[in-house]
């Protein structure tokens, strides 16, 4: 009844922006990432009559049934397994992310996909890895893509009851292990609109928003096919138009939600010089301020050695496509 889980953070090419069923946490259109390499959460839970209520210890801060942080996130989660599953046992969760959390570095993906693989390991569910990504929805929609590595779809659906909403692997990640994403951390803080209220108010107020679901697709069908012919020039183009468009939907709700800080905006603008000098790059950004700076191996170091100079950039991390999330010995109680 106890089990320990590693899942990889994954960073979108094509964005996941606005559900279409908040309780299923399904989405208004499909996405597609890169599971990176070494951006990971490692979770381990133990479900036992000796716990008298469920408990979670995340990053060393305790939370539980009552904070708003918990109830609507874990809280929610063990609720549905519970549900599904009938489970009648309290659990304990401990769970550590080797990267910043909530600053838009998609935690909660690597987290709910550690935590779904834990829980279906500690209670013996047999889940293959479409249904895995399909429990891992529901903790957090980006959390769909995470059990699996390399390049990874997450389906839209189109049926009421979510159960074609879940993940396929595009490509593993040996089939392009020369994709680089160097991840430009501007600041650790947590950001002030989490992604689930900003995408909210985003479907309700942005005039934008009907412009990003009709084209979405395209992108989609660009990016598919940029993965499967290794085409870094289209891969490239379409998830950094696909970046802003995510961007112009979100400054233009109301209230306006800008996620970019200085060092932000310092990273856009010199992806864009060195791109016109020859250095091909382009960049992505989440619902946060990080950026993420999408090369090829070759180029990396150098990428990396020129954002450590500017004076907003905190830590420059060079990830890579990583594995799928998997089940690991050592726990962490
Ligand atoms: C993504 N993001 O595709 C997009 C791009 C942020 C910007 O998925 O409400 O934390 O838990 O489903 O998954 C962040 O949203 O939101 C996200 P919930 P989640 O990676």
């Amino acid at each position: 009844m106890k089990a320990s889980a590693i899942a990889n953070a994954n960073i979108a090419l094509v964005k996941y922006w606005g559900k279409r069923n908040k309780e299923l946490m399904l989405p208004n259109n499909g996405s597609i990432s890169m599971t990176t390499a070494g951006l990971n959460a490692h979770t381990t839970v133990e479900f036992d009559e000796k716990y008298k209520e469920d408990i979670l210890i995340l990053n060393g801060k305790e939370y539980k049934k009552g904070m708003e942080e918990y109830d609507d996130y874990v809280g929610k989660f063990l609720s549905v397994v519970r549900q599904n599953y009938d489970v009648n046992l309290r659990c304990k969760i401990v769970s550590n992310n080797n990267f910043p959390t909530a600053a838009g570095l998609a935690s909660s993906a690597a987290g709910f996909a550690a935590l779904a693989v834990a829980v279906n390991e500690a209670l013996q569910l047999g889940l293959d890895k479409k249904e895995l990504s399909m429990l891992a929805r529901r903790g957090s929609g980006s959390a769909t893509r995470s059990i699996y590595g390399g390049f990874v779809e997450w389906k839209r659906g189109s049926r009421e009851d979510g159960t074609d909403s879940y993940a396929e692997q595009i490509a593993k990640p040996e089939y392009w292990p020369e994709f680089r994403m160097v991840v430009c951390v501007t600041t650790k803080e947590a950001k002030k609109i989490k992604s689930r209220a900003g995408m909210a108010q985003t479907v309700k107020t942005s005039p934008m928003y009907k412009a990003w679901l009709e084209t979405v697709d395209e992108d989609l069908r660009a990016v598919r096919e940029g993965i499967l012919k290794r085409d870094f020039t289209l891969v490239g183009q379409t998830a950094e138009h696909n970046c802003l468009k995510m961007h112009a939907t979100m400054i233009t709700t109301k209230p306006s939600i800008i996620y970019w800080n200085a060092g932000t905006m310092d990273i856009i603008h010199a992806v864009l010089e060195w791109r016109d000098e020859g250095l091909e790059c382009y960049f992505t950004i989440d619902a946060g301020p990080q950026v993420k700076i999408l090369c090829l191996e070759k180029d990396a170091k150098e990428i990396a050695e020129r954002v450590k100079e500017f004076p907003h950039v905190e830590d420059v991390i060079i990830t890579y496509p990583g594995e799928d999330a998997k089940v690991v010995d050592k726990h962490l109680f």
